[in-house]
């Protein structure tokens, strides 16, 4: 305690700061908190609260009048620009999708997590505490029947329309989570906007910025608006747009289309010093009720704002969606200049008074508009030149291109179609949205499943595949899983994991079966899975079923974008005992990310890793952390040996251990480090212990089928 004297003269036995994390004194140990985030204890809705439903009492309509109504309602405590907060909330939505980072599918709008640390105080999101502010009561109006997510996401898009701008459509139906993400590495820097150095290999080269991150800086969205490293060079700036936003899955087409449509709107604020700002809303004291970034000269005047401390607009319009961005842009030479702030911006070269924007606060006054270097990169990067030249020559190209752009970036991380909700979801299907037909569900199952079980493929040739087609599932995006058998088409079908050579035989046996059945693939490879699964727990002398939900639908090649699929490729599953080389992060460390991603419990990954070994569904058949003598029955024998005092542990070449027999040295087992973490990592000890107990031998298989069933299921977003 931080009282001066050192004692503290009231009882004060809890841990309540952020600072003391108990386990901070070894912090290679695993987090595996980030496997129980946004559990039912942080939830404050009821238990049988469903978002899906609570949506159907939403009157859309009303809450878009409203919208469009707070737009214009410029408040005294934080005026409108010209009135209209438009700019503001069309970077309030960016701001929470451009999070998104395609690599591990992390980040982005779907959970509101916005209106949490870190991304609440991140330096690139001030002011977006004031939007989040002026949308209040419309939240407060609609309540449960309209998420914080779906709100935010809603404001940037009625901006557009409200600023003479058709958008694609908009969905509703992204569940706000209630605390910060813990799973979400945003850069190791302790320091906000840290030298980009820092994340690069080499900054010249912009690929090797560390992966998964999408941004130039710790605490920032893209690029460093006033040049790499706040040095202006507008053609260095584009090869650093160019890799974030290719890192937020967007191709160059997308990120012209983005940042011309974006800046087509709103203005950069950077009336004041850096220096008078107050701090970001979690530093702040606790009147300041949750605003940060204070600027005591505001005086209620929209012309005084401080934001990024770039000044001015970009049009000469900015309430309206037209071609001023280009008109500016490629109309006028444009000079390196300073804001008021300090910050280095372009000016235009001679443009009459007649062509400027007025100022945001006074209509009698007229502003000098600004580029900023990563809009100078628009013009001087010849490919995003062209892409504009296309633009500018054809208007109508250019608005379809914002507009689907637009779209896949505020709905990227939303899942599939079926998670869209409300009156305005576009028909069409897009390709990144991953789409699957639906399957049939009312062929005869039991039939099927004799035809399986008769098929002469093994158990583990059933459950590998069932399994390496439902694990590249990640919550983050709701991308991946069983569902559309896109194992069947590159590039999964060549991925080491999935043992290319096993996959293709085994398919070859299973696509004619789902054929003759009137089931879909992706069906069959979960039936199958369930067939071999069953086996082992009748083998094991138990008697339990492992339920199957019918209705997976075949995905088409052409619906198939096979660059983004790369990104599934699991590189390491320690489900499996598999890694595909040897990288900087533990095996066992890739396994927790993968269990997050699957989202799994700490009991789930342990029940399931447990039974996977004895199963002997090991990549490749390694013999690492089969700790059984009767592979192929689905016991709890991981758990009891490795408990098991009668061995000791002892590592070996290759990262490898021995579990020895303490009397004799004889070598019992051989291990990874992704199996004996299960007896070294206390909480994961904790959960093994209960599996290896005599009285848990039904509730392990119990168990482990539940989370074979999650696992099969977790993209199962078609049932209601
Ligand atoms: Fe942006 C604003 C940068 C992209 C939309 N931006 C802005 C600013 C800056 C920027 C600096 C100012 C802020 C203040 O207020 O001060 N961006 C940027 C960059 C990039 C971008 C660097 C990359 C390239 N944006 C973008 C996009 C979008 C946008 C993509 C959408 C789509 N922004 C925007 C808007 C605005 C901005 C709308 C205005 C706001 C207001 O008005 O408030």
């Amino acid at each position: 305690n931080k009282s001066s004297n050192g004692v503290c003269p009231v009882m004060h036995g809890g841990n309540t700061g952020s600072e003391n994390s108990v386990t901070k004194w070894w912090p290679e140990s695993l987090n595996l908190d980030i496997l129980h985030q946004h559990d039912t204890r942080t939830n404050p809705m009821d238990n049988d609260f469903s978002y899906a439903k609570a949506l159907e009492g939403l009157d859309y309509e009303s809450v878009k009048s409203d919208v469009e109504a707070t737009l214009k309602d410029s408040q005294d405590w934080w005026p409108a620009d010209w009135g209209h907060y438009g700019g503001l909330m069309v970077r309030l939505a960016w701001h929470s999708a451009g999070s998104y980072r395609l690599g591990d599918g992390r980040g982005g709008a779907a959970t509101g997590n916005i209106r949490f640390a870190p991304l609440n105080s991140w330096p690139d999101n001030a002011s977006l505490d004031k939007a989040r502010r002026l949308l209040w009561p419309v939240k407060k109006k609609y309540g449960n029947a309209l998420s914080w997510a779906d709100l935010i996401m809603l404001a940037g898009n009625m901006a557009y329309e409200s600023m003479g701008f058709k958008t694609f459509g908009f969905a509703f139906g992204r569940q706000d989570i209630w605390g910060p993400e813990k799973d979400v590495y945003w850069g190791a820097e302790n320091e906000w906007l840290a030298p980009s150095e820092n994340r690069y290999n080499e900054l010249e080269k912009p690929s090797t910025l560390e992966n998964p991150l999408a941004a130039v800086h710790m605490g920032l969205i893209y690029v460093n608006p006033e040049g790499v490293n706040g040095e202006p060079d507008p053609a260095k700036t584009a090869l650093h747009i160019r890799e974030t936003f290719s890192r937020m899955a967007m191709n160059d087409e997308e990120t012209a289309a983005l940042t011309c449509g974006g800046h087509t709107v709103g203005k950069a604020h950077g009336m004041n010093k850096e220096a008078n700002i107050g701090k970001e809303p979690e530093g702040c004291p606790v009147h300041a009720q949750g605003l940060g970034w204070e600027n005591p000269d505001q005086a209620g005047k929209a012309n005084k704002a401080f934001t990024s401390g770039i000044e001015g607009a970009w049009t000469k319009e900015p309430l309206k969606f037209d071609m001023g961005y280009f008109d500016y842009l490629f109309g006028y030479e444009w000079e390196l200049t300073k804001s008021p702030a300090g910050a280095h911006q372009y000016q235009p070269v001679d443009m009459p008074e007649s062509e400027k924007p007025l100022d945001p606060s006074d209509p009698n006054v007229k502003q000098m508009p600004m580029m900023t270097d990563a809009d100078m990169a628009m013009k001087v990067d010849p490919i995003y030149n062209q892409i504009c030249q296309k633009f500018m020559s054809d208007p109508e190209y250019f608005k379809d291109a914002f507009a689907r752009a637009w779209f896949k970036l505020t709905h990227r991380d939303m899942g599939p179609r079926s998670n869209y909700y409300g009156p305005d979801v576009p028909s069409e299907d897009l390709i990144w949205q991953d789409p699957i037909p639906q399957g049939p569900s009312d062929y005869d199952v039991d039939a099927l499943k004799a035809a399986i079980a008769e098929s002469g493929l093994s158990n583990v040739e059933l459950i590998n595949t069932a399994w390496d087609s439902a694990r590249t599932y990640r919550g983050s995006d709701k991308r991946g899983g069983a569902n559309g058998a896109r194992i069947r088409f590159a590039p999964q079908i060549n991925w080491p994991a999935n043992e290319p050579n096993r996959l293709q035989k085994v398919l070859s046996v299973l696509e004619p079966i789902a054929k003759q059945h009137g089931a879909s693939v992706a069906d069959t490879i979960v039936l199958a899975g369930g067939v071999g699964l069953e086996n082992a727990i009748t083998a094991a002398g138990m008697s339990i079923n492992v339920p199957f939900l019918p209705g997976r639908g075949d995905a088409l090649e052409e619906q198939t974008d096979k660059e983004s699929f790369n990104v599934l490729q699991p590189l390491a599953d320690g489900f499996r005992n598999f890694q595909l080389k040897e990288y900087a992060v533990s095996p066992e460390a890739m396994l927790l990310d993968k269990a997050q991603l699957l989202g799994l419990s700490a009991a789930e990954m342990t029940v399931l890793v447990g039974g996977m070994r004895v199963l002997g569904t090991n990549y490749n058949e390694s013999e690492h952390g089969v700790f059984t003598s009767r592979v192929g029955q689905l016991t709890n024998d991981f758990f009891v040996n490795l408990t098991d005092m009668s061995m000791s542990w002892h590592p070996v070449a290759d990262k490898s251990y021995e579990l020895r027999d303490r009397r004799s040295g004889e070598v019992k087992y051989t291990a990874t480090s992704v199996d004996l973490v299960f007896g070294s990592n206390s909480i994961l000890r904790a959960y093994a212990e209960v599996y290896a107990q005599d009285d848990n031998q039904e509730k392990f298989v119990k168990d482990f089928v539940a989370a074979w069933s999650k696992i099969m299921n977790n993209d199962r977003f078609d049932i209601k």
